[in-house]
Protein backbone atom coordinates (compact mmCIF):
# COMPACT_ATOMS: atom_id res chain seq x y z
CA UNK A 1 0.00 0.00 0.00
CA UNK A 2 1.17 3.31 -0.84
CA UNK A 3 1.71 5.92 2.22
CA UNK A 4 0.01 9.26 2.22
CA UNK A 5 2.04 12.18 2.12
CA UNK A 6 0.98 15.29 4.44
CA UNK A 7 2.51 18.89 4.38
CA UNK A 8 1.90 20.96 7.16
CA UNK A 9 1.87 24.59 6.12
CA UNK A 10 0.98 27.96 8.19
CA UNK A 11 2.12 31.00 9.49
CA UNK A 12 5.44 31.36 12.30
CA UNK A 13 3.79 30.70 15.70
CA UNK A 14 0.53 29.09 14.12
CA UNK A 15 1.54 26.14 16.19
CA UNK A 16 2.72 24.22 13.13
CA UNK A 17 5.69 22.57 15.16
CA UNK A 18 3.40 21.22 17.94
CA UNK A 19 0.69 19.70 15.74
CA UNK A 20 3.97 18.07 13.87
CA UNK A 21 5.02 16.88 17.36
CA UNK A 22 1.08 15.74 18.61
CA UNK A 23 0.89 13.47 15.10
CA UNK A 24 4.65 11.81 14.74
CA UNK A 25 5.83 11.39 18.46
CA UNK A 26 9.13 10.87 18.58
CA UNK A 27 9.47 9.59 15.09
CA UNK A 28 10.73 12.61 13.76
CA UNK A 29 13.87 13.12 11.48
CA UNK A 30 15.65 16.38 10.43
CA UNK A 31 17.61 17.63 7.90
CA UNK A 32 17.84 20.40 5.42
CA UNK A 33 15.74 21.27 1.97
CA UNK A 34 18.01 20.85 -1.03
CA UNK A 35 20.06 24.19 -1.85
CA UNK A 36 18.97 26.07 0.65
CA UNK A 37 19.79 26.25 4.89
CA UNK A 38 16.17 25.76 5.70
CA UNK A 39 15.41 23.41 7.87
CA UNK A 40 13.57 20.46 6.74
CA UNK A 41 11.13 18.44 9.97
CA UNK A 42 9.86 15.16 8.74
CA UNK A 43 7.94 12.62 10.78
CA UNK A 44 5.66 9.42 9.97
CA UNK A 45 2.73 8.30 11.99
CA UNK A 46 0.50 5.04 11.05
CA UNK A 47 -3.29 5.06 11.21
CA UNK A 48 -6.18 2.85 9.75
CA UNK A 49 -3.47 0.75 8.16
CA UNK A 50 -2.12 3.31 6.27
CA UNK A 51 1.59 4.79 6.61
CA UNK A 52 1.01 8.52 7.01
CA UNK A 53 4.49 10.69 6.06
CA UNK A 54 4.13 14.24 7.82
CA UNK A 55 6.74 17.08 6.10
CA UNK A 56 6.79 20.31 8.19
CA UNK A 57 6.93 23.00 6.04
CA UNK A 58 8.63 26.87 6.87
CA UNK A 59 6.48 28.69 8.18
CA UNK A 60 5.35 31.79 5.85
CA UNK A 61 2.84 34.56 5.56
CA UNK A 62 2.33 33.92 1.70
CA UNK A 63 3.24 31.50 -1.06
CA UNK A 64 5.44 34.52 -3.90
CA UNK A 65 9.12 33.78 -3.90
CA UNK A 66 10.82 36.98 -1.60
CA UNK A 67 12.32 34.94 0.99
CA UNK A 68 13.79 31.00 0.82
CA UNK A 69 10.90 29.95 3.10
CA UNK A 70 8.30 30.61 1.04
CA UNK A 71 10.16 29.18 -2.11
CA UNK A 72 10.40 26.19 -0.38
CA UNK A 73 7.21 25.78 1.10
CA UNK A 74 5.75 26.63 -2.37
CA UNK A 75 7.80 24.88 -4.53
CA UNK A 76 7.16 21.80 -2.27
CA UNK A 77 3.18 22.15 -2.63
CA UNK A 78 3.02 22.79 -6.36
CA UNK A 79 5.69 20.38 -7.95
CA UNK A 80 5.96 17.47 -4.83
CA UNK A 81 2.27 17.39 -5.00
CA UNK A 82 1.50 15.94 -1.45
CA UNK A 83 -1.92 14.03 -0.89
CA UNK A 84 -3.14 16.44 2.00
CA UNK A 85 -1.85 20.13 2.90
CA UNK A 86 -2.69 20.24 6.52
CA UNK A 87 -3.25 24.27 6.70
CA UNK A 88 -2.52 25.18 10.62
CA UNK A 89 -4.25 28.77 11.23
CA UNK A 90 -3.72 30.84 14.16
CA UNK A 91 -7.89 31.73 14.99
CA UNK A 92 -6.95 34.31 16.84
CA UNK A 93 -5.88 36.08 13.70
CA UNK A 94 -7.69 34.92 11.06
CA UNK A 95 -7.42 37.13 8.59
CA UNK A 96 -4.18 37.71 8.32
CA UNK A 97 -3.63 33.40 8.25
CA UNK A 98 -5.87 33.28 5.75
CA UNK A 99 -4.02 35.20 3.25
CA UNK A 100 -1.68 32.14 2.76
CA UNK A 101 -4.86 29.54 2.93
CA UNK A 102 -6.13 31.31 -0.06
CA UNK A 103 -3.04 30.99 -2.25
CA UNK A 104 -2.92 27.59 -1.38
CA UNK A 105 -6.19 27.15 -2.73
CA UNK A 106 -5.76 28.98 -5.71
CA UNK A 107 -3.17 26.58 -6.12
CA UNK A 108 -5.66 23.69 -5.85
CA UNK A 109 -3.93 22.13 -2.95
CA UNK A 110 -5.82 19.04 -0.98
CA UNK A 111 -6.36 21.45 2.44
CA UNK A 112 -7.84 20.60 5.72
CA UNK A 113 -7.56 23.33 7.63
CA UNK A 114 -6.64 23.31 11.50
CA UNK A 115 -8.31 25.98 12.79
CA UNK A 116 -5.62 25.99 16.12
CA UNK A 117 -5.41 28.53 19.14
CA UNK A 118 -9.48 27.87 19.60
CA UNK A 119 -8.99 28.06 23.51
CA UNK A 120 -7.16 31.43 22.57
CA UNK A 121 -10.17 32.50 20.88
CA UNK A 122 -12.63 31.55 23.45
CA UNK A 123 -10.83 33.73 26.40
CA UNK A 124 -10.90 36.67 23.81
CA UNK A 125 -15.20 35.96 23.67
CA UNK A 126 -14.91 35.42 20.02
CA UNK A 127 -16.26 32.46 17.84
CA UNK A 128 -15.60 31.26 14.53
CA UNK A 129 -18.32 29.25 12.57
CA UNK A 130 -16.22 26.49 11.52
CA UNK A 131 -19.17 25.00 9.14
CA UNK A 132 -19.76 28.05 7.59
CA UNK A 133 -15.61 29.03 6.93
CA UNK A 134 -15.73 25.10 5.85
CA UNK A 135 -18.37 25.58 3.37
CA UNK A 136 -17.22 28.99 1.99
CA UNK A 137 -13.71 27.35 1.18
CA UNK A 138 -14.88 24.26 0.09
CA UNK A 139 -12.11 22.32 2.50
CA UNK A 140 -12.38 20.71 6.17
CA UNK A 141 -11.86 22.68 8.89
CA UNK A 142 -11.00 21.29 12.23
CA UNK A 143 -10.80 23.03 15.35
CA UNK A 144 -7.38 22.22 17.75
CA UNK A 145 -6.13 23.50 20.86
CA UNK A 146 -2.63 22.11 19.91
CA UNK A 147 -1.09 22.49 22.98
CA UNK A 148 -3.43 20.48 24.96
CA UNK A 149 -3.26 17.95 22.06
CA UNK A 150 -7.30 18.34 21.42
CA UNK A 151 -8.96 17.79 18.06
CA UNK A 152 -5.50 15.76 16.76
CA UNK A 153 -7.74 12.49 16.75
CA UNK A 154 -10.09 14.36 14.46
CA UNK A 155 -7.35 16.06 12.17
CA UNK A 156 -5.96 12.64 11.34
CA UNK A 157 -9.54 11.15 10.43
CA UNK A 158 -10.11 13.99 8.35
CA UNK A 159 -6.93 14.22 6.64
CA UNK A 160 -7.39 10.52 5.72
CA UNK A 161 -11.01 11.41 4.44
CA UNK A 162 -9.32 14.02 2.11
CA UNK A 163 -6.36 12.12 0.76
CA UNK A 164 -9.18 9.94 -0.87
CA UNK A 165 -9.54 13.29 -3.18
CA UNK A 166 -7.20 13.23 -6.44
CA UNK A 167 -7.54 16.43 -8.14
CA UNK A 168 -9.29 19.43 -6.33
CA UNK A 169 -10.81 22.85 -8.15
CA UNK A 170 -8.60 25.53 -8.03
CA UNK A 171 -10.85 28.10 -5.94
CA UNK A 172 -11.20 31.37 -8.67
CA UNK A 173 -10.83 34.35 -6.92
CA UNK A 174 -12.11 37.01 -9.48
CA UNK A 175 -9.25 39.94 -9.99
CA UNK A 176 -11.66 42.24 -11.66
CA UNK A 177 -12.76 42.62 -15.43
CA UNK A 178 -9.85 43.99 -16.80
CA UNK A 179 -7.04 41.99 -15.04
CA UNK A 180 -9.44 38.54 -15.34
CA UNK A 181 -9.08 39.29 -19.66
CA UNK A 182 -5.16 39.29 -19.48
CA UNK A 183 -5.58 35.80 -17.38
CA UNK A 184 -7.69 34.34 -19.85
CA UNK A 185 -4.94 34.99 -22.31
CA UNK A 186 -2.59 34.08 -20.52
CA UNK A 187 -4.11 30.75 -19.48
CA UNK A 188 -4.92 30.04 -23.23
CA UNK A 189 -1.18 29.74 -23.57
CA UNK A 190 -0.36 27.54 -21.02
CA UNK A 191 -3.53 25.33 -22.46
CA UNK A 192 -1.76 24.92 -25.46
CA UNK A 193 0.19 22.87 -23.94
CA UNK A 194 -1.25 19.55 -22.55
CA UNK A 195 1.56 18.28 -20.43
CA UNK A 196 1.77 21.68 -18.66
CA UNK A 197 -2.12 21.88 -18.31
CA UNK A 198 -2.13 18.29 -16.62
CA UNK A 199 0.83 19.46 -14.14
CA UNK A 200 -0.59 22.06 -13.10
CA UNK A 201 -3.43 24.41 -12.37
CA UNK A 202 -3.38 26.70 -15.68
CA UNK A 203 -5.24 29.52 -13.57
CA UNK A 204 -2.64 29.55 -11.01
CA UNK A 205 0.27 29.32 -13.66
CA UNK A 206 -0.98 32.53 -15.42
CA UNK A 207 -1.86 34.47 -12.39
CA UNK A 208 2.41 33.46 -11.35
CA UNK A 209 3.16 34.24 -14.68
CA UNK A 210 1.18 38.06 -14.33
CA UNK A 211 2.78 38.48 -10.76
CA UNK A 212 6.28 37.56 -12.80
CA UNK A 213 7.29 34.45 -10.54
CA UNK A 214 10.54 34.20 -11.76
CA UNK A 215 10.84 30.64 -10.17
CA UNK A 216 7.41 30.04 -11.95
CA UNK A 217 8.76 31.49 -15.29
CA UNK A 218 11.79 29.17 -15.26
CA UNK A 219 9.84 25.70 -14.67
CA UNK A 220 8.04 26.72 -17.64
CA UNK A 221 11.06 27.24 -19.88
CA UNK A 222 10.70 23.71 -21.13
CA UNK A 223 7.16 23.75 -22.07
CA UNK A 224 6.29 27.15 -23.69
CA UNK A 225 8.24 29.98 -25.37
CA UNK A 226 9.01 31.92 -22.91
CA UNK A 227 9.96 35.29 -25.14
CA UNK A 228 6.76 35.26 -26.17
CA UNK A 229 5.03 34.86 -23.16
CA UNK A 230 7.36 37.50 -21.00
CA UNK A 231 6.93 39.94 -24.22
CA UNK A 232 3.23 39.10 -23.84
CA UNK A 233 3.17 39.80 -20.28
CA UNK A 234 5.07 43.01 -20.66
CA UNK A 235 2.55 44.54 -22.94
CA UNK A 236 -0.55 43.14 -20.21
CA UNK A 237 1.20 44.88 -16.93
CA UNK A 238 1.18 48.13 -19.33
CA UNK A 239 -2.04 47.98 -20.35
CA UNK A 240 -3.39 46.93 -16.39
CA UNK A 241 -0.80 49.35 -14.86
CA UNK A 242 -2.37 51.81 -16.68
CA UNK A 243 -5.74 51.14 -16.66
CA UNK A 244 -5.96 50.74 -13.09
CA UNK A 245 -3.00 52.95 -11.51
CA UNK A 246 -1.39 50.64 -9.36
CA UNK A 247 1.42 47.97 -9.80
CA UNK A 248 0.12 44.39 -10.15
CA UNK A 249 1.24 42.57 -6.93
CA UNK A 250 -1.11 45.74 -5.07
CA UNK A 251 -3.80 44.91 -7.82
CA UNK A 252 -3.51 41.17 -6.80
CA UNK A 253 -3.26 41.02 -3.10
CA UNK A 254 -6.15 44.04 -2.55
CA UNK A 255 -8.44 41.33 -4.22
CA UNK A 256 -7.10 38.68 -2.10
CA UNK A 257 -7.20 40.83 0.55
CA UNK A 258 -11.06 41.92 -0.29
CA UNK A 259 -12.32 37.96 -0.37
CA UNK A 260 -10.95 37.39 3.14
CA UNK A 261 -12.50 40.55 4.71
CA UNK A 262 -15.56 39.55 3.55
CA UNK A 263 -15.27 36.04 4.62
CA UNK A 264 -14.09 36.88 8.20
CA UNK A 265 -17.59 39.44 8.56
CA UNK A 266 -19.21 36.21 7.89
CA UNK A 267 -17.69 33.65 10.08
CA UNK A 268 -16.67 35.67 13.35
CA UNK A 269 -18.42 36.91 16.09
CA UNK A 270 -18.10 38.70 19.07
CA UNK A 271 -19.83 37.66 22.37
CA UNK A 272 -21.30 40.19 24.71
CA UNK A 273 -20.00 40.12 28.06
CA UNK A 274 -21.85 40.46 30.90
CA UNK A 275 -20.52 44.84 30.85
CA UNK A 276 -21.51 44.77 26.81
CA UNK A 277 -25.22 44.16 27.99
CA UNK A 278 -25.47 46.46 30.85
CA UNK A 279 -24.09 48.93 29.25
P1 LIG B 1 5.09 27.21 14.64
O1 LIG B 1 5.98 28.42 14.57
O2 LIG B 1 3.94 27.35 13.71
O3 LIG B 1 5.84 25.94 14.47
O4 LIG B 1 4.41 27.23 16.10
P2 LIG B 1 4.76 26.39 17.40
O5 LIG B 1 4.22 25.02 17.35
O6 LIG B 1 6.21 26.53 17.71
O7 LIG B 1 3.88 27.17 18.46
C1 LIG B 1 4.08 28.55 18.74
C2 LIG B 1 3.68 28.84 20.19
O8 LIG B 1 2.26 28.67 20.34
C3 LIG B 1 4.30 27.87 21.19
O9 LIG B 1 4.58 28.58 22.37
C4 LIG B 1 3.20 26.84 21.42
O10 LIG B 1 3.29 26.23 22.69
C5 LIG B 1 1.95 27.70 21.33
N1 LIG B 1 0.75 26.98 20.87
C6 LIG B 1 0.65 26.10 19.85
N2 LIG B 1 -0.61 25.67 19.71
C7 LIG B 1 -1.35 26.30 20.65
C8 LIG B 1 -2.74 26.29 21.01
O11 LIG B 1 -3.58 25.61 20.41
N3 LIG B 1 -3.12 27.09 22.05
C9 LIG B 1 -2.24 27.87 22.72
N4 LIG B 1 -2.70 28.62 23.71
N5 LIG B 1 -0.92 27.91 22.41
C10 LIG B 1 -0.48 27.12 21.39
MG1 LIG C 1 7.80 25.56 13.85
K1 LIG D 1 8.03 28.11 12.14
Amino acid sequence: EAQIVVALAGNPNSGKTTIFNNLTGARQHVGNWPGVTVEKKEGQFVSEGKVVRVVDLPGTYSLGAYSEDEAVARNYIAFEKPDVVINVVDATNLERNLYLTLQLLEMGANVVIALNMTDELKAKRMDINTAKLSELLGVRVVPTVATQNQGIKELVNQTLQAAKIKDREPLKISYGKEVEYELAAIEQDILSNPELSVRFSPRWLAVKVLEGDEDILKKLEGYIDLRQLLTKRETAIKRLEGILGDEIDSLIADRRYGFISGLAKEVITRRQTAEDRLS
